[in-house]
Parts: C-alpha cells; structure tokens; sequence
C-alpha cells in the first residue's frame, strides 16, 4: 500500500456511548462495573480501562500519530476533519463491529484519503463480512503487522508505553491516583476450546517481555514517568494471560523485586496450573494484591485448573492477602440448573473477592466454534442473522441439553450475580477482608518485602472505611450487613480507632451512596471520557501521557456541563430508538459467521516478512511470508 504524503496515523477505540439500544450493558469501557460488579449498584467500582494495544501500536512506530481513546462521533469528525491522517486504525472486538460500520462512513467522509486498517479481536470475523469496511486488516501480533505496512524497520524492540489507567472510584469518590500497566506477552498455550485470544495467536505465547527483569523495568519506568508529571501510581495491571505459567520468567521477576526490597501492588491473570509452580509466599513477595482465576465448571476439564485444589490455593493466597477475580461459565452442556446451582455454591465456599459469569459461547477460530457449527447448535436466530452486538458473554446462543429456553441460561445468570452480591456483599469489602487478613499475617514477618506488604495492605484496608459505613446502611442483605459490621470491628481492633478524617468521610459515605445511585439511575456522568493523545508531532508534550489520565472515567473530568448535554441528548436518542427500526437488528448477510467454521482467515493485505524482527512479530506472525 504505498502513500505519497509522510505517513501521519490516528489510532482510535471505537465511539462512545456505550450501552445504546440492541448493544448488551456489558458492553462499555468498564471491566469491574460492565461484568463483574455489575449486580452491585452504588457498590459497583467504576475504572474505565484504556486501548491498550493502540497505546502499543502508536508507541512503536515511527510516524507521528494520535490516539483516541473513546471519543464521541463529534470528537471523531472533529480529528478526522483536523488531523490530515494518512491511516486510521481501528482496535475492536466483535461486540464492537456495529461501530466500527457508523464510524468508517465518517472517515471516508472526513478523511477520504485515509487507508482504514482494522485490527483487535474483532478481526476474527470472516473476510465476507469485514469486506468494504477497511484497507487492511491486522489479524496477527499488531506492531510487526503496522511497521510492515508504513515500510518501517521491523527490526526495532517493542517498547512499553506509558498508558496508565485511573485508580478505581466507588461511592463517588476517586482516589486521586493512577494505575500502570504492562503487557509482558499475548496468546496462551493452554488452548481452552472457547478462548479467542489464544486461539488467535495459535495457541502460541508472544511475549513482549522475554525476562523478569524486563517487566520489572517496564513497571518502574512508567511508575517513574507517572511521578515525574505528579501522579502517585499506586498499582499495576500486567496484562498476560497466564502470568504463572512461564515459571522462569515470573522466578526472575521475583529476584529482581526480592532485590528492589519495595512491595508492589499488581493484578493479573493466573490459572490453577501456573500458580501451583509457586508458594503463596512467592506471590505475595511478588506483589500481587489481585489475580484472576478462573473456576469455569467444576467438570469443565481443562488443562489450566491441573494443579493444587482450589479451596487450598485460595486459603493459602488469602493468608498473604492476595484476593481472586474468579471467573465461572455457563451453559456446558454438561450444566443443568442445578448443576449450576451446586456449583455456584463451591464458588462461594472460596469467598472470591470479585465474581465474573460468563454463558459459554463461541468466536470464530475457535475449535468450540468449529464444533457448534459441526453440531448444528446455533439457535436459528443467530444463525441466519447472528446479532454481532451479542458476542459478549451475556447472551445464549446455542441449543442446550438442559435448557429449552436460552433466556433461561441468561435469567440464571443474572441470579448468579444477585445471589454472590447478597451473599458475600460489595467486592471492596470482601478485597477489604482478604488484606486485612494479609496484613495480620505479614505485619511481624522476618520477610522485611512481606512486612512491608503489610504495611502497604493495612493503609489500603483503611480506605475502605466510608464503603464499610454505606453497607451497614444500605447493605444487600443482613448476611452482608453483618459481615461489613464485623469487618469494621477488625479494622479498627488490629490497626485502631478512625482519625477525624476518617470519621468525616464515614460520615458522607451514605450520602456518597445516594448520589451514586441517582448517577446511575439518571443515567447520567455513566460514559468515559475522551483521551486523546499526541505521539511526536510537533506539539506532543511527555506529561500529557499522565495528566490526562483521569478524563477516561468522563463526568466531572470531561467538563460536568458538556457530560450533562451529551448525556441527555443520549437519553433522548435512546427513547426515539424505541419506536425506529433498530438498523443492526438480524443482520442478514452475516450468516458466514454462524455456518462456516475452520481457521482464521490472513491478514490482509498480506506481507512478506522480510525482517524477523521485533521477535513477537516473527514468531505471531500468522502466516510465512507472501502465503496467500
Ligand atoms: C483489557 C481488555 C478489555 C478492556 C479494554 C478494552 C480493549 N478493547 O482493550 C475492557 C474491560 C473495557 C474490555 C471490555 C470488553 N471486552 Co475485553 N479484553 C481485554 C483483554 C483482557 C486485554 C486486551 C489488551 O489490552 N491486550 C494487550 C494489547 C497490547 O494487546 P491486544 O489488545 O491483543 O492488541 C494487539 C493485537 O491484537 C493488535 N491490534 C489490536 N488492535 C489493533 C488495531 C490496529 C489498527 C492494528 C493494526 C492492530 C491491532 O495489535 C496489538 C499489539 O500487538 C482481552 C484479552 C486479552 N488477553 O487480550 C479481552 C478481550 C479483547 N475482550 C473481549 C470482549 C468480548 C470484551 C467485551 C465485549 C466483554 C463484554 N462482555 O462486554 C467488552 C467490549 C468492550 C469494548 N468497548 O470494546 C474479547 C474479544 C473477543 C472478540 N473476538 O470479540 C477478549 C479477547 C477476551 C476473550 N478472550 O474473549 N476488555
Ligand atoms: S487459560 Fe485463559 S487465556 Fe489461556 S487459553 Fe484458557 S481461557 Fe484462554
């Protein structure tokens, strides 16, 4: 694709508002909120979670470039009008593809000599359906892929970029910090028949970082930068989709923290199979505070749940105060209500701290994918004009053994998530409990990286006072009433007596919670924010990859009046949807999607890779060279 101008590159998410009518509520720029405290209501934590991988991509060229972060229609027009881009990329998932067909009209509109280049998980759709939608498009480790594209090297490092996230806010309030975060690698080797990921890059891993000492060094310089432009980052995500299992690495990560003598704050991804490689004690020093794990189906037998039984694991990680993310499915065909049920009942004897349900479903180049089609199991409805908007976890697809209903399988999983909030109450205080635990433990440990844990852990267990207050006022049930009573005791009985500050903001934590749910119930201040930023042209400035952190999570960090307008002119279109046809409605001419299975199609335009460098790209690459 050659291009006479200089290249100059817009790198975008798809536009905001979310939640718009056909679109599922899990569908949003949220993790906590969109799926997994969704049953929470003012409890919910609200962290709107960036692009990453545009971040990746605009790090790691060399052409200026521009990054947008949830823009609206009008903020997309405005750039598209202004920015003289000779490629726009476009990072979306298959729930997403809706938006992306609103959004290309607009850019060959704006930016008609603009190449479209369409990249992310939604690439997974067939070549039929993307067809007419884009230029090209990346269906393989993305740096390698956009390099070859704009005729850079290939052969340069990948660099992290500085792409924080804001803190979590709950009640209303903020905390005034920020998150880091770093992808050590893409893909899985595990291969669970339902992963898009890792099915994606071949069941093959990607690292991004080949050492420990490389992601220790990628999380201290973006802490350093961040501090640099005066924001305190108190944690970290590293994305990795089985951060444990590559044991040599995660060893070498732990000398280099052992040696750094500082106690991190990290979340991220472990199964049962990489974390039984290491002691509790070693993830602990490792920092991690969070870990997602999934508990799937208590005879969903994949490789990944090998290892030590999950009651011992989660006792052992709770002792060090490291608290779970665990992930549930429904719908195997091995499921019948009850099973579910029995099932769901073992989740809650682990306590987790955060409960993601997710109904068993299938994207194409999946081998579940393959064998649905196979098996003739899509719902007729999905199959002759499968609703794109659907892929997102929250919507049956297919004909069940055990269920004649499909909506029977989504009204259980709404039950599954009211069931774990009225049992175990809000997820900040089962976190809350878990580090208290940790801090008991470790405060008086020979370990000076654990004692220092402890310390770290009880001024985190402080800051959940205020929501301890709101749950014995507006708790779900007596159960978790009782249980945020008996936490509060705890706090104050190890670490002491509230200060006045503290008092003060027990004190407005249930009018916090009033506002929260007026927020919610208006639906207003609900959307993020745009994030733009500038990657070396000529008025890029270092500090605006921290200072505008905050304007992800949108309301009052966008301008409250400008939120206020545009959140009621949504309200608006919402109400006029309800008597317009729905335009996404059984999108006829999809059927490739739910009656041809098989492998990922190539990317496209397809491009020989000359230089097998950077590694990622050389060993994702999904195809040799010039293949067709
Ligand atoms: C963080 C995350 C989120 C965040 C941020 C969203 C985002 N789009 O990044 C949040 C919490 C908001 C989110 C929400 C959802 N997510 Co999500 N999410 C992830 C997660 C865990 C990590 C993504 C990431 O940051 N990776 C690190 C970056 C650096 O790598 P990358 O994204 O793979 O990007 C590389 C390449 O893919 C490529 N690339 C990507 N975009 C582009 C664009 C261009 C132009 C080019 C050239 C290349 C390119 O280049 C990059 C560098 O190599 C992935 C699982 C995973 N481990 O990847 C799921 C994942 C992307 N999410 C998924 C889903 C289903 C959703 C939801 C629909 C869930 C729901 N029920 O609502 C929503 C959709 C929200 C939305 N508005 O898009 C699926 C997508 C599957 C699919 N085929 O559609 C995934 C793969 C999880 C899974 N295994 O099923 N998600
Ligand atoms: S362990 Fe997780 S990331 Fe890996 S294949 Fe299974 S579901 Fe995917």
């Amino acid at each position: 694709m050659s291009n006479e101008k200089a290249p100059r590159v817009l790198l975008t998410s798809v536009i905001r508002p979310f939640g718009g009518p056909g679109e599922g509520d899990s569908v949003g720029a949220e993790l906590f909120h969109a799926q997994v405290t969704r049953a929470q209501g003012p409890f919910s934590l609200r962290q709107v979670i960036r692009v990453w991988a545009i971040d990746y991509l605009a790090e790691n060229i060399q052409a200026p470039a521009v990054t947008l972060h949830y823009p609206s229609r009008r903020e997309l027009i405005r750039e598209l009008s202004t920015g003289n881009y000779t490629h726009v990329g476009i990072n979306f998932v298959v729930a997403t593809f809706h938006k992306v067909r609103e959004m290309v009209p607009l850019i060959r509109h704006y930016a008609p000599d603009a190449k479209i280049i369409l990249g992310g998980y939604g690439t997974v759709l067939p070549d039929d359906v993307l067809a007419g939608w884009g230029d090209a498009i990346c269906r393989e480790e993305g740096i390698g892929f956009l390099r070859r594209l704009l005729g850079e090297p290939t052969d340069a490092p990948v660099r992290a970029p500085h792409a924080p996230i804001p803190s979590v806010q709950v009640l209303s309030y903020q905390l005034p910090s920020v998150v880091g975060h770093v992808t050590a690698g893409l893909g899985c080797s595990n291969g669970c028949d339902f992963c898009c990921t890792s099915h994606f890059f071949k069941q093959k891993y990607v690292p991004y970082l080949k050492s420990g000492r490389e992601i220790y060094e990628a999380l201290l310089q973006t802490r350093s930068r961040a501090r640099a432009d005066g924001q305190e980052m108190n944690g970290f995500i590293v994305i990795d989709e089985d951060f444990f299992l590559h044991q040599r690495r995660a060893r070498e990560f732990l000398d280099c923290v052992r040696e750094g003598g500082e106690s991190f704050g990290l979340m991220g991804f472990g199964s049962v199979r990489g974390l039984s490689q290491f002691t509790a004690r070693e993830v602990a020093e490792m920092g991690f505070d969070l870990i997602w794990n999934a508990f799937e189906g208590a005879e969903s037998g994949y490789r990944k749940q090998q290892g030590k039984s999950l009651p011992d694991l989660y006792r052992d990680l709770k002792s060090v105060g490291t608290a779970t993310l665990t992930s549930m499915i429904i719908g195997f065909p091995y499921q019948d209500e009850q099973t579910v049920w029995s099932e769901f009942e073992k989740l809650m004897e682990l306590e987790p701290g955060l409960t993601q349900c997710l109904i068993y479903f299938a994207f194409p180049g999946t081998p579940f994918h393959a064998q649905v089609i196979g098996e003739d199991r899509y719902l007729e409805k999905f199959r002759t004009a499968p609703d794109l908007r659907r892929w997102d976890g929250f919507t049956m697809h297919f004909k069940h053994p055990h269920f004649d209903d499909p909506a029977a399988v989504e009204r259980l999983q709404r039950a599954i998530y009211r069931e774990d909030f009225r049992r175990l109450g809000p997820s900040t205080l089962r976190l809350g409990r878990v580090w208290l635990t940790g801090y008991e433990n470790l405060k008086n440990d020979k370990n000076p990286l654990l004692a220092a844990r402890a310390e770290r852990l009880r001024q985190d267990v402080r800051g959940i006072l205020p929501v301890i207050r709101a749950t014995t006022a507006f708790g779900p049930s007596r159960e978790a009433r009782a249980r945020a009573e008996a936490l509060r005791r705890d706090i104050i009985r190890l670490t002491g007596e509230p200060t006045t500050r503290e008092r003060a903001m027990e004190a407005a934590a249930p009018a916090m919670y009033l506002v929260s749910r007026a927020g919610r119930a208006l639906n207003l201040m609900q959307q993020p924010g745009l994030l733009r930023t500038e990657h070396r042209t000529g008025s890029a400035t270092a500090s605006q990859h921290t200072r505008h952190t905050m304007r992800l999570q949108g309301g009052v960090y966008t301008g409250p009046a400008r939120t206020l307008f545009e959140d009621l002119a949504d309200s608006g279109r919402r109400i006029l949807a309800r008597v317009l046809p729905d335009p996404h409605a059984g999108s006829r001419g999809f059927e490739s999607v739910t009656t041809r299975g098989g492998e990922l199609p190539y990317s496209l335009p397809v491009m020989p890779v000359e230089a097998p460098a950077p590694e990622c790209a050389a060993s994702c690459a999904t195809r040799p060279a010039a293949q067709p």
